[in-house]
This record gives structure tokens, sequence and C-alpha cells, in this order.
């Protein structure tokens, strides 16, 4: 397997995997899908796929053993995994995956092809666990219960969720990550006392899915996800076309339109940004970050896409002055909450760079995707492949030589 970086993510992440993956099918469609046997191999008996596969590799926290998933029925003999999920990015990188075969024909066509008939079902079984257990209210937002599945563990965004959460016994906290990386440019100790108190909180109900909402501190119907998901119904369903499966098609259009409904009702009208949900306070968060562009990730109502197509490009988010290229940071440098070295608090993110220029291409938008594609191009020509930027400075920051910088690159040059 790749793991996400060389020495600060020893182990396969779960989207970081699927995005490597369609770099490695400009290399080699054989060796791409053989990233997806370990993400597969790890799909537990609900459908999740969950965010980490660990390797034999000890210098990691928390790891296998501090997530305590031995207990859980539903994970895979064998495979020692994390308990959570992360973005479903999947299809719509399978979808690229297979792409990138097809256009190189002969046996890295049939490869593709062959791969995707025995993905669709996979990801079939993903997508409707994440509808079945992760939006039980069927009202089509995808609910998280750890910034950790977000993809963007300390945004901004999840300080309201995580600020009611008390620890009353703290733990010894082994900061392998401090390691590799500045602690200025990493979440704080404090911090991490939450993630683990979240972990913990799903170890006493055995990662069941039915059990965990009653338990956990954390509840956030996630925009991003649940765009992602949109997204990435719509891939699957082309898919499924394509494998004569027209049931699991009209399923998939179902889940994404429901998905893209969910994402527009969010849409705080005086911003016009996409909006996360706060199930135990029982309203939207109005935290603005690069999540609040989810309608540009799936589409569905011209007049909010064109309106965060303008916000995003102009003078608060990439068009900012002080931005040393015209790229997204993960916070406005305008919001005071903005912390431009500090992770997801404002650095500028090659591999949200990819995703949003891919879902431009997907709906018609090749300015903003070309834009996108030129200007990350410009930051990545260091060939440090820095986990994620200063805004202002472009200097890489957190792990150097991060996978999905480097596929991001690899996919735009070929
Ligand atoms: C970061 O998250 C991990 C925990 O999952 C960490 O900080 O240890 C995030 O950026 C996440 O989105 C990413 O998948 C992972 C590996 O690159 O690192």
């Amino acid at each position: 397997m790749v793991t996400a970086a060389p020495h600060l993510y020893p182990h396969q992440w779960s989207w970081d995997a699927a995005f490597v993956s369609v770099g490695l099918a400009h290399l080699s469609v054989a060796r791409a899908i053989v990233e997806w046997d370990t993400i597969f191999g790890a799909q537990w008996a609900t459908g999740m796929l969950p965010h980490i596969v660990f390797a034999d590799e000890p210098d990691y926290f928390p790891g296998f053993g501090v997530w305590g998933t031995e207990i859980a029925a539903a994970r895979p003999d064998g495979v020692e995994s994390s308990g959570i999920c992360q973005p479903p990015v999947h299809a719509l990188c399978i979808e690229q995956l297979v792409a990138i075969g097809r256009a190189q024909g002969g046996e890295a066509a049939e490869r593709a092809d062959a791969f995707m008939a025995d993905a669709v079902p996979r990801l079939a079984r993903w997508h409707a666990w994440m509808s079945r257990a992760r939006d039980r209210e069927g009202i089509g937002l995808v609910e998280i219960h750890h910034g950790w599945e977000s993809g963007m563990d300390n945004s901004p965004r999840f300080d309201p969720f995580y600020e009611r959460i008390e620890v009353a016994t703290p733990k010894a906290l082994p900061r392998t990550d401090l390691k590799y990386a500045d602690a200025s440019e990493r979440p704080s100790d404090r911090e991490y006392q939450r993630y683990i108190h979240l972990i913990d909180q799903m170890i006493a109900v055995e990662f069941e899915d039915d059990r965990i909402p009653a338990v956990i501190d954390f509840r956030c119907g996630d925009v991003f996800m649940t765009a992602s998901l949109a997204a990435s119904a719509e891939a699957l369903a082309r898919m499924a076309d394509e494998t004569g499966d027209a049931d699991l098609a009209a399923t998939e259009r179902a889940r994404a339109e429901h998905a893209r409904t969910a994402v527009l009702a969010s849409v705080d009208p005086t911003t016009g940004l996409c909006r996360d949900y706060d199930y135990h306070a029982g309203h939207h968060t109005d935290v603005a970050s690069i999540a609040g562009f989810s309608a540009l990730i799936c589409g569905g109502d011209d007049a909010v896409v064109a309106r965060q197509r303008a916000i995003l490009t102009g003078p608060q988010w990439m068009g900012h002055p002080d931005n040393r290229y015209p790229l997204p940071p993960s916070i406005s440098l305008d919001d005071p909450a903005c912390r431009p070295r500090e992770y997801w608090r404002g650095p500028v993110w090659p591999i949200m760079n990819w995703l949003f220029a891919h879902c431009a291409l997907q709906q018609g938008d090749t300015a903003l995707a070309s834009g996108l594609r030129e200007a990350g191009l410009a930051q990545l020509a260091d060939e440090e492949f820095g986990e994620y930027y200063e805004p202002r400075t472009g200097e890489p920051l957190g792990s150097h030589q991060q996978s999905w910088s480097a596929m991001a690159a690899l996919d735009w040059l070929t």
C-alpha cells in the first residue's frame, strides 16, 4: 500500500488512498488497483470503509491498540483498522481511474473495466451504509461523529462541537506526529484529548452504528461529506449504467439528489455559503471554511453555484491580495479564526485544489478547473509535495512528500 506520507502517516488512509490511486493509474493501472485491494479488503460487514488500514508500523498515534476495534463485530478478521470513516470520494476516484486506464487502451483498459465491475457492488454497499447509518433521519445530510471523519480534522468549523466536550480524565498522549511536524502546524494536546475521548465513547458501544448517536458528544451534519457523497453517487450511477445495473443506477441518482438537496438547504442566504448542522444544539453552525463551498462539489443550483464561485475566486479567498498563489486557503485570510500555518485552520491544501478542480470539470466549469490546475502546479513546482502550504508565502508545511499532494501534480501533468 502507499502510505499517506513517509513518516507522519505510515498507514493507509481511506480518502488519501482513493486519490492516490488516480495518480498511480497514470503509471500503472495494475498498481493503482493494488491500493483498492487494501481499501476494499478492510470494508466492514456493515459496508463502512474504515478511515485507516494499519500497516505493520508502530510509529503512529493513535495506533490500532488505541482504536480498540478488535471488539467491533463488523470489522473483517485479520484486518487492523480504525472504526470511523472519511469523505466518500471513492467512487469519483474510481471513475477517474477507469477513464485513465481506458485512455491507455489494450491491457490497461481491460484491467480497468474488470476492476470497475468488481468495485461497483462494493461502492454500492459503502454508499448504502452511509445513508443508512449516517442519515438516520432521512434528510440527506451525512452525520459524522469525529472531526477526523471529515478529513478536515481541526477546522474551526468543528470548534463549536469540540468546545462542549469535557475530558474528565486526560490520557497520556504519545504524540508521534510531533516528531515529524512542528507543533505550531499541528492540532494541540487539548484537541487530541477530545479526539481520544470520542474514540473511547465509540469503544464503549463496540462501534455499533445504532448505539453511537446516543452516547457520542460529537454529532455534526457535515455538508462537505454530503456533497462528496452526492458527487460520488453520480459517478457510481454512471458506472452502474455501464455495468448494466439499472436499479443501482437509479438508487444512486436518487441518493445524489437527496444529498444535493441537503447541501443546498444548508446555504445561508446572507453569506451564500453552505453550513454544517449541530445535532446536539439543534441548529446550523456559521463558521466559514472551505467546506462552505460544497455546492461547487455537488452542483444542483446554478444561482447558488455561481454565487459560491464568485466568492471563492474573489478577494476574500483565492483572489486575496496577500495570497502567494490564487488558490483557496482552508479559512479566509480575512477571518480572525485563520491561522495560516496551522493545519486545517488556514493553510492551502493541494488535494482540495485538485478536488475542486475535478468537480468544476465535471460541471463544465473549465475556467475554474484550469485556474486551480495552473496555480496548483505552480505551488507544487517546489517538488516538496507539502501536505499543506502557507497561503501568503507558499512555504510547504506539515509532512513533505505527502502522497496525495504528489498525486495532484501527477494527474495534472499527465
Ligand atoms: C490527517 O488526519 C490524521 C487523522 O486521521 C492525523 O492528523 O493524524 C487529515 O489531514 C486527513 O484528512 C488525512 O486523511 C490524514 C492523512 O493524510 O491526515
